[in-house]
Formats: structure tokens, sequence, C-alpha cells
């Protein structure tokens, strides 16, 4: 963090920047700090100059931010005019993979050099975290040297938009966190049992009853109660479109999600003949799993998803398409007439293998359009379609596997990476799906298991963090959810093992809180709440405490007569014991006043 020294020589007060430390999230591969004192200005006067237009898009997110978090912007230029400009330029010999990049800050200007248009991006990315956070016409930003490579070629984030509908605006807000995290993926999951969200030309009900419920349950599965309101929403193709171009300025693929055989619900009930019985269906208005998929028996079923599909390979040109493949219950296909006669005729053993059948049929026909399949890792379930690539999100069990079997996998475990989970006590939290999933969690993820081999390890292609929606009903929750977890996310895929550090990333984090709010994101701030453990000895008759943050250097200070804790109260600075019952209340302060909440236990001692 920049560090401000204060002197007064003769008259005038002049502030002097002292440089010790940068704050950059994900930690580069590299960073040399050039000079303590020494800064480089950009004032609205500096230059960004780019030799080639294909990398007008990042000058054009540069300017945005700036404008956003400084207040003006910078003039673009194909010429380089010397000093005082930053300059963009790609160049393929630079070291390491796709979106690698140096970046070079002397006190004459600003060099950025990536090994593609994404590499240059990144290093956009990581000039914008060298800028003081505030608004102001003289930006001085310390000289370093930074080179950087991504340890992943797919870092991902998911949002579920079918559970709840978020808006356009939310979407491209979503895709901007993205873009400032260096984050190259956006899985966007668009049908469910609970609402069909993308517009299909050919079969117009999708949308027309698909898109809308007509309640919702109350409050945890299985709920309280319907509200019995109608909900819903789906994209034009022409939202899509413009969703794509958005998240391509940012060197973000879009890869859609359409679920197949289960979650499909929402499909079924606009056109019944989808399913196994015939219906009639309904757009579902609770959580869980459905029993009703679509009919693997009937070939009409395969004509359909294959039209849904030529569509929507139309509108995204990512190389992956998810079709989903999880949590499909073999219910209707086990007394379905159809089904029956498809595992006979085609030899298959059971209803497992009639999955692999239906995963396969629809791999061939992605194939043959130049389309890669991702499935959910019940897809290796009766057998992998020759070509899939896996997501492992039940544990890494699937990815292991998926690994040996030579398919490349994108590591999603529930257990480090599910963002609808709460990240905090629950008592502090909105109603959320369960778990427990605190920043350091998500940051301790290796995506690589250490029981593969060097082979093996080689198909780990990425990593994704997955945000499912049947309690976020708004952006502003969705926002809540994802940060700051997206930014250890971030430093999951992007840095390698060895220049990760938990201590530093909090401080690091310190700063991007401070980005956070010059943004407006609505970010948890459970990180500040103070997280009491206490251990009880076996006799109850002492109990130690370890009073703790997921945020840097917290001044923790805390009461045993249960008092609100004031900066008079007792500071926390080691693990302290206690022999008698009482009420232990804890908090974090900064300035004096309390940041999070503050946390309160009681001990009983016998
Ligand atoms: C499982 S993860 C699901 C989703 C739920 C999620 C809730 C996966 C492939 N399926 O349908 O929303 O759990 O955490």
């Amino acid at each position: 963090m920049f560090k401000r020294i204060a002197f007064v020589p003769a008259f005038i007060l002049i502030w002097c920047q002292g440089y010790t430390q940068i704050s950059v999230i994900p930690q580069p591969t590299e960073v040399t700090l050039q000079s303590k004192a020494d800064s480089f200005s950009i004032t609205p006067k500096t230059v960004l100059v780019i030799n080639n237009s294909s990398l007008q898009p990042s000058v054009d997110f540069f300017n945005l931010y700036l404008q956003e978090v400084s207040g003006f912007t910078l003039k673009v230029s194909n010429r380089d005019t010397g000093d005082n400009s930053i300059f963009l330029t790609s160049q393929n010999n630079i070291h390491g993979e796709s979106g690698s990049y140096t970046l070079d800050v002397t006190k004459k200007g600003v060099t950025i050099t990536g090994k593609d248009g994404s590499g240059v991006f990144y290093g956009m990315q990581t000039l914008l975290q060298l800028l003081p956070v505030k608004k102001a016409s003289v930006l001085n930003i310390p000289l370093v040297k930074v080179n950087d490579s991504p340890r992943y070629q797919y870092r991902g984030m998911m949002l579920d938009v079918s559970r709840h509908f978020f808006p356009v605006e939310f979407v491209k807000k979503f895709i901007d966190y993205l873009a400032l995290h260096k984050i190259n993926y956006f899985h966007w999951h668009l049908t469910e049992d609970q609402g069909w969200r993308i517009e299909i030309k050919k079969y117009p009900k999708l949308t027309q009853v698909g898109a809308y419920r007509d309640g919702t349950i109350i409050g945890h599965y299985p709920g309280t109660g319907n509200d019995g309101k109608r909900y819903g929403g789906y994209y034009t193709q022409k939202q899509v479109k413009d969703i794509v171009a958005y998240a391509d300025k940012r060197y973000i693929t879009v890869v859609p999600e359409i679920e197949m055989p289960g979650h499909s619900s929402a499909a079924l009930a606009a056109y019944p003949y989808l399913g196994c019985t015939g219906g009639p269906y309904q757009v579902r208005q609770t959580w869980g799993v459905s029993k009703d998929v679509y009919c693997a028996g009937n070939d009409s079923v395969f004509v359909f998803l294959e039209n849904v599909l030529d569509e929507v390979t139309a509108l995204f040109p990512s190389k992956y398409i998810h079709i989903g493949g999880d949590e499909s219950p073999k219910d209707r296909w086990k007394v379905c007439p159809k089904c029956q006669k498809r595992i006979s005729n085609q030899n298959l053993k059971d209803e497992h293998e009639l999955q692999s059948y239906f995963i396969q049929r629809i791999e061939k026909h992605l194939n043959s359009k130049g389309r890669t399949l991702i499935g959910w890792d019940e897809i290796l379930e009766g057998g992998l379609a020759p070509n899939a690539v896996v997501m492992s999100w039940r544990g890494e069990k699937g990815g292991i596997e998926a690994t040996k079997q030579k398919h490349p996998v994108i590591m999603t475990p529930s257990s480090h990476l599910y963002f609808d989970q709460f990240q905090g006590k629950r008592s502090d939290e909105p109603l959320a799906i369960g778990g427990y999933l605190t920043l350091e969690k998500v940051y301790s993820y290796n995506p690589t298991p250490s029981v593969l081999t060097t082979e093996e390890a080689k198909y780990i292609k990425g990593v994704q963090a997955n945000l499912w929606t049947e309690y976020i009903k708004s952006p502003e929750h969705a926002e809540y959810m994802i940060m700051p977890r997206l930014s250890a996310l971030s430093e999951v895929g992007w840095t390698e093992p060895q220049q990760k550090n938990w201590t530093d990333f909090k401080r690091r984090m310190e700063k991007q809180y401070q980005r956070y709010e010059a943004l407006d994101v609505k970010y948890a701030q459970t990180v500040f709440n103070v997280k009491q453990t206490i251990f009880i000895e076996t006799e109850r008759t002492l109990a130690t405490v370890t009073l703790e943050t997921d945020s840097f250097e917290p001044m923790i200070y805390y009461t045993l007569d249960g008092s609100e804790p004031t900066k008079n109260s007792q500071r926390y600075t080691k693990p302290f014991t206690v022999n008698k019952s009482t009420t232990i209340k804890a908090a974090n302060l900064k300035d004096g006043q309390p940041v999070g909440k503050t946390s309160e236990q009681q001990v009983i001692i016998n």
C-alpha cells in the first residue's frame, strides 16, 4: 500500500509519496518496485497510444474506469507522442501463454506489452490497480516493472439467471467485475426448471410460457408457502448479441448453458411432448430436483434440442457450449416405453447408459458445428462422450476421474467455489442455500489436485465459481455474494501457488475494498466481523478463546461483562483463557468505530 509522509519545508506543505508495497489482485508473477520515492503522473494531458486498432477495447475500458474513479479521461492516439504517454502494444514473443504481459512504468511514461490483445488488456487492468483510488487530476503511480502470466487458460464465473432473472444492465456489470479480475469466461446459466431465459425463434413458447412461473416458494426450501406472484423475464436474441459483444470487448467468452436432460421443467411446460408422460407440466415454483426430464426415447426431442442449439451456436461464438447434464433422475425413463425401447435397440445396460447415449448424440451435433461440449460431472456416469469437457462440482472426484480418461477438466467444487453459500455466521447473513464458505476458504483452493501425475495435471484447464440464485433475488444481493469472494477466485485462477500468500492477500484486499467503494460495489463486509473460536477443555474448567477476522491487521477489542466493546476495552493480541461462565463480545474497530458486526458468544464453565 502507498504510505503518505507529510513534512513542512519553509512554509509550504508538500506531500511526498513513499511507496513500499503495491496491491495488485490477482498477484502477478513478478513485481519489481524501481523506486520508493519517484512516480509517474497521469494527468488529463497524458496520452494513450495504441499502434493497432485491435487494441481499442483496452483503451476504451481504461477511460471508462478512469472517468468513474478519477473523473477524467485520456486522449487516444495512434502515434507515440514521446513522454507522458501510456503505450500499449502486443508482441507474441512475450514469455508465457495467451494473456501474458509486461508492464513498465518509468518517470517518463508507461509501456504495456501483451502477448496478445488479452495480454494488453490484463496489463491495463494491472495499471488501473496502481492508480490512487480517489478523484484528482494528478494521479501518481509507482515506478514498477511487472512480468505476468496466468496459471490457467480457463478462469470462469457462472451466473444463474433462471432461478431469478437479472436485467441486461446487471449482466454487463457482472461482466465488468469479471474483467477487473482477469477472469475470461462468463458461464451463463440460461435454462432451468424455474425459467427459460433465452429467446429461441423457432420455439416461441419457450419464452411465452417457459419464461414465467406463477409463484415462488417463500423462504428456505421446502418453504413456508408460495407467494402466488407471476415471476419471470428473458433475454431477446438482440440483447444476447449485445451482451456477447460487450463481453468480447473485455476479452471474456460467454459460455451459454442449455440444461438437459434434467432441470428442464420450463421447456416441458412450453412443449409437453418433450417429456416422457406428455404432461401437463408446470414452470417449477420450488427449488430442488424435478423427476420430469426430456424423454430420451423420443427422436423429436433431439430434433428440438438440435434446433435450439443451432440458434444458440449462431448467437455465441464460444468454442464451448454447456449442456448441463446434472441431477437428472431416471424415474420417468425407467417406466417410459420409448426410453426402454431405446435401451434395448441401442444395447444399453441401463438408464445411466441411456443418459450417456443422450449426451453423446448431442455432442455429435455440437462437434459437427465445430463446438466442444461441456457438462457437469454427472456426464461421466454411463460413459463419457468422446470429446467432452467435465466441470467437476461434486468435489474433485469427477474431475480427477476425467483427467485419467484424458478429458479436459474445469474444477468448480461446491466445497470451495459455490458462492451461494453463507460467507459468515448464519445469523449475521442474508438467507442462503446453506454451507459456510469464507474468503479464506475460497483463497485456499488449489484447482490441480496433488494426487494427479504431471501428465494428468495437464488436463486441468482451469477453475470456475458459481452463483446459483435460488435465494438471490436482486442485483445488490448478487454483488454481495460474489464480492469479495471473486477477488479470491481471481488469484486461485491466475496466480501460481508459490506466489500466493493469505496474509499478503488480506493486505492487498484493503486497497481492493477501496476500489470496490469507488465503483459503488455492494460488497459483503463479513470479512471484518470477528470470528470467535472457543476451545473448552474436557473437564469444562477452562476455555481458550481465539478471535480473528478475514481482514488485514484488525484492531480487535473485547469485553467479558456483556458490554459493547469500545477502544477502552481490552485489546486482543493473542488467544486468552476464561475460567468462569461469561459472554464474550468482540468488535473490530477502525479509528475507534466498529467495522463489521460485533460478535457475541456465551461460554459455560462448570
Ligand atoms: C446443485 S451444481 C445444482 C444447482 C443448484 C445448486 C445449489 C449443479 C450442477 N446443480 O441446480 O442450484 O446445487 O447450490
